[in-house]
């Protein structure tokens, strides 16, 4: 590891960290302070629809990613940014909802997940749910039934899942999940939660959330750009 990098986590505890990796694939300034970070009050992101799909390898350097959406930081229940950080970010071409999954971790566990809750677009009384873990697992449930998403991911880690004798820094979530699956290939909006909870060295378990409303109810909605 960079000594800058490892200085940025023991001095600037997890939330610097994704303020620089983001600095070559997004519009917020790599200058932009991480307290000023906006978190993720706006429950409304309109998804940009792009041409060349992102190449699934973890790392949100593609070109694609340039045009992403982003929920900015999780909130907690009392609505200020949660910690550790994440942060998701979406894109969508003609058959894909794409899916940029942030976690700062000091301790990735095997356990370790996102949780995503989906309301089918064209039957508001179904839902599905993805559970998306730290080391690739991926369970999906539709109308709480076990259910193939046909999602496809990567994942990106810095540190070592299940052991708590290093210091892990973050793992990433490069996704895409067909709009089919989720009956919401001719939809033009998703109704989506994202969430994740972690438990900090030393610390108790806090969760994060986009999108989450009261009792849980999903509260999140994305907006696709009309098809191309
Ligand atoms: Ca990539
Ligand atoms: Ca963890």
């Amino acid at each position: 590891m960079l000594a800058g990098s490892l200085a940025a986590v023991l001095l600037g505890g997890c939330h610097e960290r994704p303020q620089e990796r983001k600095a070559s694939g997004s519009s917020v300034p790599a200058s932009r302070p991480p307290a000023a970070a906006p978190t993720a009050t706006e429950t409304k992101l309109r998804v940009p629809r792009i041409a060349a799909a992102p190449k699934l390898d973890g790392e949100l350097t593609d070109d694609a990613w340039h045009a992403d959406v982003r929920t900015h930081a999780f909130v907690d229940a009392g609505g200020q940014e949660a910690r550790p950080f994440s942060e998701a970010h979406f894109l969508a071409d003609a058959g894909t909802l794409y899916l940029g999954l942030y976690a700062a971790d000091q301790d990735i566990e095997p356990s370790d997940a996102f949780h995503l809750s989906i309301r089918d677009p064209g039957d508001a009384a179904v839902s599905y749910a993805l559970d998306i873990s730290a080391t690739g697992a991926v369970t999906g449930t539709r109308a709480q039934q076990p259910w193939k998403s046909g999602l496809e991911l990567a994942i990106d880690r810095d540190g070592t899942p299940g052991d708590a004798r290093d210091e892990d820094e973050e793992w990433v979530v490069e996704a895409a999940l067909p709009l089919a699956a989720i009956g919401a290939g001719s939809a033009n909006a998703i109704a989506l939660t994202v969430s994740r909870c972690d438990t900090p060295k030393g610390g108790a378990r806090a969760c994060g959330s986009w999108g989450a409303g009261p009792g849980g109810a999903i509260a999140g909605v994305l907006e696709l750009e009309p098809k191309k």
